[in-house]
């Protein structure tokens, strides 16, 4: 496990960018743990069990060994990505922010395997709660005390829980393996196209109620403040009037050049430049890439590569040629848009956790030759 250390204790890491791009399915993904990893005696899968409970008929305790037979299994490509990727670009790019100083790699594309949410919901009785409900899904795991509260928890509205096209899952298996400890083992949440922070892992508890998920890291944390909340005191007022992260947007990095890199050009004037991706969360799959040399004025598109598994929730590797003026600080943006026509804005507006930037993809500092 090479890469970038943001913190042993908990583990926060992330692997090196050219490393994870270097395979379009990610082996060795990114750490993001608000506590300890669970100690490998509480998650005998022999003896562990998921309750679900709440708004349902009959509540379950479901065995890791029934949620994989008892149920079609079911596999989706995801890049999973924690909503602070890229907050080191929000903070040098626009102002200061608190958190993790992510760089690109919090984020893994990877197969996903595991009983749909929805089908469990039904074994056990889902109540009819008419279609216009605002219900929502809690998940929860209490295996470790985090740092900002005693558990870990999330949630989802109902309605997409219950949507099989947004193919939420209990991943059991991560590219064709069980889970790791590090991902969630024996069973954790996935939730194609939201914020990292739902995907919970070590998954214990699956409650449908009438509010979200009362944990700390739905209320208090991986939410968008408006740019008025400058510092925690100023941020109180806004906890309770921000919704949570879910949908994540659309967005693009280079992984070569990187900033500060020194490159020449080929015998026609050119250099190639790479990166990745990410469709929004509603409107996948990423359809255009584009590159500029000029600060934004003149854009030209990229090649985007094709994957076997490639799908709406996947990420894209995109590839151009263009011509940059010799000389120092020069600098690259890319352009991400998927089918829904999202695109990325040049500069999405400042928050104080640094959550969900998509600034246009850069290289800066760059020196031709
Ligand atoms: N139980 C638990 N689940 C969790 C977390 C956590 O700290 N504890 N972190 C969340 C966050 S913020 C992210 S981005 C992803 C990271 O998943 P990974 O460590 O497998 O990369 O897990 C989510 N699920
Ligand atoms: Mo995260």
């Amino acid at each position: 496990m090479g890469g970038l250390l943001h913190g042993e204790e908990p583990l926060n890491r992330e692997p090196e960018i050219r490393e994870l791009c270097s395979m379009f399915i990610t082996e060795d993904g990114y750490d993001r743990n608000h506590g300890p990893l669970p100690e490998k005696k509480q998650l005998n899968s022999r003896a562990y069990r998921v309750r679900i409970d709440g708004y349902v008929g009959h509540p379950l305790n479901l065995s890791i060994a029934k949620l994989r037979s008892d149920f079609r299994q079911h596999e989706v490509t995801w890049a999973l990505q924690c909503a602070g990727n890229r907050r080191h670009d929000m903070r040098t790019v626009v102002k200061e922010v608190q958190g993790i100083d992510w760089s690109d790699g919090a984020v893994m594309n990877c197969q996903w395997r595991g009983p749909l949410l929805k089908d469990i919901l039904e074994k056990a009785g889902i109540v009819c709660l008419g279609a216009d409900n605002h219900f929502h899904v809690a998940f929860a795991s209490f295996k470790v005390e985090c740092q900002d509260d005693s558990w870990y928890g999330a949630s989802i509205p109902l309605s997409r829980a219950l949507d099989p096209d947004k193919e939420v899952i209990l991943a059991l298996e991560q590219n064709g393996k069980p889970l790791s400890i590090r991902h969630g083992y024996p069973v954790r949440v996935i939730t194609p196209g939201l914020a990292g922070a739902r995907s919970v892992k070590w998954l214990d508890r699956i409650t449908v109620q009438e509010e979200e998920s009362q944990n700390h890291y739905m209320q208090r944390d991986y939410k968008a403040l408006p740019p008025q909340a400058t510092d925690s005191t100023s941020a109180e007022v806004y906890w309770g009037v921000t919704p949570a992260v879910q949908e994540m947007p659309v967005n693009s990095v280079i992984v070569g050049p990187r900033t500060g890199d020194e490159i020449e050009k080929d015998d026609q004037g050119y250099i190639e430049c790479h990166g990745y991706a990410l469709p929004s969360g509603e409107g996948g799959p990423v359809v255009k890439v584009e590159i500029s040399t000029d600060g934004g004025h003149i854009w030209t598109e990229a090649k985007l590569e094709h994957h076997e598994g490639e799908g709406k929730w996947t990420w894209k590797f995109w590839r151009a040629k263009v011509a940059v003026s010799p000389g120092e600080s020069r600098v690259i943006f890319s352009k991400a848009t998927d089918a829904a026509g999202k695109t990325q804005p040049g500069q999405p507006p400042w928050n104080l956790r640094g959550i969900c930037y998509n600034g246009y993809g850069e290289a800066r500092d760059l020196t031709l030759h």
